[in-house]
């Protein structure tokens, strides 16, 4: 009887929102996700949502528009979230306060502690970028103690990074579904 009931059980839903600063490379990153190559992007206006599906799970990708006038949309996305995916351009030293309080606040107010956080620090395809030791210890991650977050380095333009980063994420989310 558990058998049938769960090879006709409705499969499980989960919410992933992709978050970071405008030009951060969010689209890129979920672009070379969905197709596996990089594709020219336009800026998000709002949301795009795109969705997997998986044999235990679809994810239902929240990707967020970065610009500031976007960034008051993100409270109610990410309060109704699993999963987020935070992405700082490497290369941004000037605004990396900026990108470091808001990352913060969604950590703070915005998710539980038990939703899963992966950062990706994009575009290590180009120079004078910030290393990922530098990145994790001024980012304020070895301050954060009931979250659970893991840090990868990634290029959405060559696909770099992103495999390792989102095998182990993905099956958690799996795992937990
Ligand atoms: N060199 C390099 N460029 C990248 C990378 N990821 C994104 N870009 C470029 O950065 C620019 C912005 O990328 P988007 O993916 O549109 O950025 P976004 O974070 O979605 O921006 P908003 O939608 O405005 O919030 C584009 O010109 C991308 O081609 C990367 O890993 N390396
Ligand atoms: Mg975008």
């Amino acid at each position: 009887m558990a058998f049938f009931l769960r090879l006709f059980r409705k499969k499980k839903q989960a919410n992933m929102t992709i978050c970071g600063l405008d030009k951060a490379g969010k689209t890129s990153v979920v672009n070379y996700l969905m197709h596996g190559e990089n594709r020219e992007t336009i800026p998000t206006m709002g949301v795009n949502v795109n969705t997997v599906n998986l044999p235990k799970l679809d994810i239902h990708i929240y990707d967020l528009g970065g610009q500031e006038g976007f960034r008051p949309l993100w409270s109610d996305i990410n309060e109704r979230s699993q999963a987020i995916v935070y992405i700082v351009d490497c290369t941004d030293f000037e605004r990396f306060e900026l990108t470091k309080n808001i990352f913060h606040d969604i950590i703070d107010a915005q998710i539980d502690d038990n939703v899963p956080v992966l950062i990706l620090l994009n575009k290590i395809d180009l120079p004078n970028r910030m290393s990922r030791a530098d990145f994790i210890y001024h980012f304020g991650l070895l301050d954060l103690k009931n979250t659970t977050w893991s840090c990868y380095e990634t290029s959405a333009m060559t696909g770099g990074g992103l495999i390792e980063a989102f095998t182990s994420f993905i099956h958690k989310l799996e795992d937990e579904a």
